[in-house]
């Protein structure tokens, strides 16, 4: 009938689904939450405490020994570091740095700071952690156990 209406009406519908998107990009973004001191970089200490609340080491720890030996590293590895090249990226024993036989979690969670930080500034920007997040399809970023790293 009023055909005039019509546009306007789907216009309104689009920014009605637009700002829905938007808030659900919103939500889903998290790296202010772990960006403690909201200077839009995640820093070590920011870094260490979220992989600490997401207990991503006992994900790589697979026998639950508080270590991870080279096997555990391994598998690890090609599970969650998709982009892994060890020239790029180093060998277990130059992220085993204590030389022991296995890494202990301050050291694994070195390795993969190092691991995400591609352009090696010590912060993650919100692209590298993205990178960090997004992994191996975890999906949530609060995770339900079985998500990435
Ligand atoms: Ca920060
Ligand atoms: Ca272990
Ligand atoms: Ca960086």
């Amino acid at each position: 009938m009023n055909a005039a209406k019509l546009p306007l009406f789907g216009i309104a519908v689009l920014g009605l689904l637009l700002s829905v998107a938007s808030c659900r990009v919103a939500e889903e973004d998290t790296y202010g939450r772990w960006d403690a001191d909201a200077d839009a970089r995640l820093d070590r200490n920011e870094f260490t405490t979220a992989w600490g609340e997401a207990a991503y080491f006992s994900r790589w720890d697979a026998n639950r020994d508080g270590t991870v030996d080279e096997s555990e590293w391994n598998a690890g590895r090609n599970t969650y570091l998709s982009r892994y090249d060890e020239t790029q990226h180093g060998a277990f024993t130059d992220w085993n740095t204590s030389g022991s036989g296995s890494m202990s979690e301050d050291e694994l969670r070195v390795g993969i700071f190092t691991y995400y930080d591609t352009d090696g500034d010590n912060y993650l920007s919100q692209d590298e952690y993205r990178a960090w997040r997004g992994t191996s399809g975890g999906g949530s970023a609060t995770g339900s156990g079985t998500g990435s790293n």
